[in-house]
């Protein structure tokens, strides 16, 4: 065993939005997990792995805890909860309000039987005035016993290093878990899904897209790049329209810019064609729900 080097495992979690994919990628350096303004964009748990002179930090982003209302829902709930019991310390992410829901009472009361060590981090400074920060602190200080309250913006890259030093503090010594230029266990047609879905985020509204999964039909690797084929599901016919848009423009808009995201990932020119499927009701429908890769 090396000494001095630490290893461990870091759940992110949080209500949705509040920014836990973003202070993921922005710890390891590149884009791997999607990003939307929308809430419920995660839907899985995803890991990826942090290497420096200090030791190692295997960071697992979840989905953001919320008020279930299907099976998928109760799904992203379940793998969120469950991350905790793997992780050596947790990184609370909260907007820099000071107001506490019922949504982050409930996940006070989560980690309180957890046991494990927390870091209150109040993410999205840049939209407040510094003065507002205090009473942020003042308010969630009183609802848990937090190892460290630490602001942030992940978006703009202000307190990381502050952060990264307190979550290290609280690793084990031990050797690495994983080879230093591993960056995550997901595979690359995983994330080209993920990529698609972020896209159908991105350019529908309301339900539509939330009502969406993606699945690769094919991927193929020729001299002149990748050709990939996959399918976008969706829960009612009026939604598949609504995808397609008019004369398709809203699917070329999207295969578009998922494909320069895809082409970025696998550092190759990259050939996507969509097809979009209906699959009635599918998020209540817990063989669908597993067929998709939503299983712990
Ligand atoms: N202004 C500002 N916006 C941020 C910051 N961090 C994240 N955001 C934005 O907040 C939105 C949600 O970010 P995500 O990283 O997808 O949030 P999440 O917590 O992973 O959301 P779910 O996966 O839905 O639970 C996006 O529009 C981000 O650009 C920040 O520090 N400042
Ligand atoms: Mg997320």
């Amino acid at each position: 065993m090396e000494e001095n080097k630490r290893a461990g495992f870091v759940a992110i979690i949080g209500r949705p939005n509040v920014g836990k994919s973003t202070l993921m990628n922005h710890i390891i350096g590149m884009k791997l997990a999607i990003i939307s303004k929308r809430p419920q964009t995660t839907r899985k748990k995803m890991m990826t792995v942090y290497t420096e002179e200090r030791g190692q930090l295997v960071f697992l982003d979840t989905p953001g805890i919320h008020k279930a209302k299907n099976r998928l829902g109760e799904y992203m709930d379940r793998a969120a909860v469950n991350t905790i019991g793997d992780a050596d310390c947790v990184l609370w992410l909260i907007e820099p309000s000071p107001h506490i829901g019922e949504g982050e009472k409930a996940i006070a009361e989560i980690l309180e039987k957890a046991n494990v060590p927390v870091i209150l981090v109040i993410n999205k400074t840049d939209t407040v005035k510094d003065k507002e920060i205090a009473p942020v602190i003042e308010a969630y200080r009183g609802i848990l016993n937090f190892e460290h309250i630490i602001p942030i913006s992940a978006k703009h890259s202000i307190g990381k290093d502050e952060l990264l030093e307190a979550v290290f503090s609280l690793m084990p010594y031990g050797d690495p878990f994983y080879d230093e230029d591993t960056l995550t266990d997901e595979t690359e047609r995983n994330i080209i899904c993920e990529l698609i879905r972020e896209q159908l985020l991105r350019n529908l509204s309301e339900e539509v897209p939330h009502g969406t999964a993606v699945s690769i039909e094919s991927m193929k690797e020729k001299k002149s790049g990748w050709i990939i084929d996959a399918n976008i599901f969706c829960e009612r016919k009026s939604h598949k329209g609504i995808i397609i848009g008019k004369e398709g423009a809203t699917l070329k808009k999207i295969g578009t810019a998922a494909r320069i995201e895809a082409e970025k990932l696998l550092d190759k020119k990259v050939t996507l064609r969509l097809w979009v499927k209906v699959k009635k009701d599918w998020r209540n429908d817990e063989k669908s729900i597993r067929a998709f890769g939503y299983r712990e």
